[in-house]
């Protein structure tokens, strides 16, 4: 079959594969005692994973590339073949990986793929010549379990990525240099965001002061904000015994995603996964007739989940977590309208924090998968139409995805959009009619008589960690003036400034802004640049003139020189700045701004 017939993915699919077999090949050339693993091709190229006598650096991969663009040039024919089992297994004999593949082969012949001296375990399509390789380029080595077992071998995954011209490889190119340049981990380092230590674990991050800053003013607006929508925020202790969680059905449907009991004298506690069973307590408290309903219970809750080790990393899947959760109590004529109330707080929340890209899915359970979902088709078919009326009320698009609902109902996650274009969940909303069953909820109606309430769980910004991890990326680390751990820094000229210097910062302090002073020995163009490099948004030079009149010389973080300026005029522009970013709704409006 000729290439030019077949559909770009066909295409690709065979173009990709073929460089992993020309990697292959090039890798066993500089080391022949490698033993090769598995090379398949993925969505912008291809890997191939390799145990290799050293551990390869990047330094390594343009010889690597090197040698692969040799045996393109040499143009020679991939050729199929097929062998007897046991002649395969005689002649993959020196690699122990291809042996264990060539085993769990059902058939009794096994298909291989040939070129020039290279021969491979595989059923292919290839392309039918190496010179029909496009473009390409190596990007980074990685470890990678053997059979993603984490108690097989690591071994080394080489990547690369193959596009069908050099445009779209240099496109690609640029948008994973972007992503790299945004990544959180890396700006998270550089900007004093949060640190990470083999001593704590994996998946176990911990705020520095300056992004503990920026998640408690996360905190502080969405606390607020729920406070103005009615809800009630309680504190519950982070683990409970084995019981509580026997009851809610998390033992049973989730317990692969728990960290393991801790044995106590004469009971068994774990760490909570969710927050659930706590705030149903929080209900059961006192007795509830429908006049109070909706009761909408809220907590920043801290929860732990047992993520396989492979899939942490950062701040966006870690293992200890902060929800900004809450559970609302409702009767089943309320669900519609709390279920809009929740989407308003999300598109409002959305606004503040300038996130644009998203959509909505619907995450439906997997009818098959009898072992993660709780059995009860009249309660998924009831929440799922609910689910379904009430986006189609509010106009909202959605997509579906089967398998992806929580264990005790089904929800609509809203999906962001990663730089890399990876979508991830970050705010959510469920309609669970299982809990309250479990935990036998009752309201008195209008009626006198006892009635179950629906819960709603929701996560408006998600969890902390994840919704840091995502903005972060999406500000490439200059956040905006609200939530900028520093918001300005005061940079004395000379030694002769500090003192006004400091009073300048203690005023700012005073009017409610986090500003720092750069007393350092340095020239005031090094603190400026390094002020921009920290990605703080004002700079605030003070010399004799602005000692003397009570100002300060302005720059921004993006080099705008705003010149000098009385120090309560830039106060109140600060104020204006903030108060407009937090409420993008009210702004023009004048709330809250002085002046
Ligand atoms: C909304 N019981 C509900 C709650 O009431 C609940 O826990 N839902 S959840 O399981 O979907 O988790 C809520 C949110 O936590 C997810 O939508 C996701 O944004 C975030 N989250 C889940 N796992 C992780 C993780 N490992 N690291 C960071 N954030 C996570
Ligand atoms: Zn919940």
């Amino acid at each position: 079959m000729m290439l030019e017939t077949m559909s770009r993915e066909e295409r690709l699919y065979r173009m990709r594969h073929s460089a992993a077999h020309i990697m292959a090949e090039a890798v066993l050339e500089m080391f022949p005692e490698a033993k090769f693993a598995i090379g398949p091709p993925i969505d912008t190229g291809f890997y191939y994973d390799f145990e290799l006598p050293r551990a390869l650096t990047p330094e390594d991969l343009p010889q690597i590339e090197e040698r692969m663009r040799r045996r393109m040039q040499s143009d020679v024919p991939f050729e199929h073949s097929e062998l007897p089992k046991a002649e395969a297994l005689r002649q993959f004999a020196g690699q122990p990986f291809k042996v264990e593949l060539i085993e769990g082969i059902a058939d009794e012949v096994v298909s291989l793929y040939r070129q020039g001296g290279f021969v491979d375990l595989c059923e292919g399509p290839h392309v039918d010549r190496t010179g029909q390789v496009p473009p390409f380029k190596l990007l980074s080595v990685a470890g990678a379990y053997w059979r993603g077992d984490e108690k097989r071998p690591m071994l080394q995954r080489i990547y690369g990525a193959l596009f069908e011209t050099q445009e779209e490889l240099d496109d690609y190119l640029h948008r994973i240099e972007e992503a790299a340049r945004r990544d959180h981990r890396k700006l998270g380092r550089e900007l004093e965001l949060y640190t990470s230590s083999e001593l704590v674990g994996a998946g176990l991050p911990t705020l520095l002061p300056k992004g503990a800053t920026v998640r408690r003013l996360l905190e502080e607006y969405i606390l607020r904000q729920e406070r103005e929508a009615g809800y009630q925020h309680v504190y519950s202790p982070v683990l409970g015994k084995v019981d509580l969680y026997k009851t809610s059905g998390h033992w049973e449907h989730y317990r692969d995603s728990m960290f393991p009991p801790m044995q106590l004298e004469h009971e068994e506690m774990v760490l909570r996964p969710m927050n659930c069973p706590h705030h149903i307590l929080v209900y059961q408290a006192a007795l509830h007739s429908y006049r109070e309903l909706p009761v909408r219970i809220a907590e920043i809750g801290t929860m732990y989940r047992y993520e396989k080790s492979g899939v942490v990393g950062g701040l966006s899947r870690v293992r200890a977590m902060a929800l900004n959760d809450a559970h609302i109590f409702c009767t089943p004529e309320q669900i519609k309208q709390e279920f809009a109330g929740v989407m308003r707080l999300v598109e409002r929340a959305y606004a503040t924090l300038r996130i644009t890209d998203y959509s909505y899915r619907l995450s439906l359970r997997d009818p098959a998968d009898t072992e993660k979902y709780v059995q009860n088709d009249e309660m998924w078919a009831l929440g799922e139409r609910v689910l379904r009326e009430a986006m189609q009320e509010l106009g909202l698009p959605f997509q579906e995805a089967p398998g992806e609902a929580a264990f005790y109902g089904p929800k609509v996650d809203i999906q962001i959009r990663d730089t890399m274009g990876r979508e991830e969940t970050i705010s959510t909303i469920q309609v669970d009619f299982h809990l309250p069953a479990r935990f036998d909820l009752t309201y008195i109606g209008e009626d006198g008589a006892q009635h179950r309430p629906v819960i709603l769980h929701r996560g408006v910004i998600g969890t902390m960690e994840r919704m840091m991890a995502y903005l972060i990326e999406l500000y490439a680390g200059a956040f905006p003036a609200w939530l900028a751990p520093v918001q300005a820094m005061v940079i004395p000229i000379a030694d002769r400034h500090a003192e006004y210097a400091h009073k300048v910062r203690d005023e700012l302090r005073r009017a409610g802004f986090r500003a720092d002073i750069d007393t350092r020995n340095e020239r005031m163009n090094a603190k400026i640049r390094d002020a921009q490099l920290q990605k703080i948004p004002y700079m605030l030079v003070v010399g004799d003139r602005e000692a003397e009149a009570e100002a300060v010389a302005v720059r921004t973080r993006a080099g705008e020189d705003l010149k000098a300026m009385p120090l309560f005029q830039f106060i109140d522009r600060l104020q204006d700045e903030v108060a407009t970013a937090m409420d993008p709704e009210e702004a023009g409006q004048g709330a809250g701004v002085r002046g």
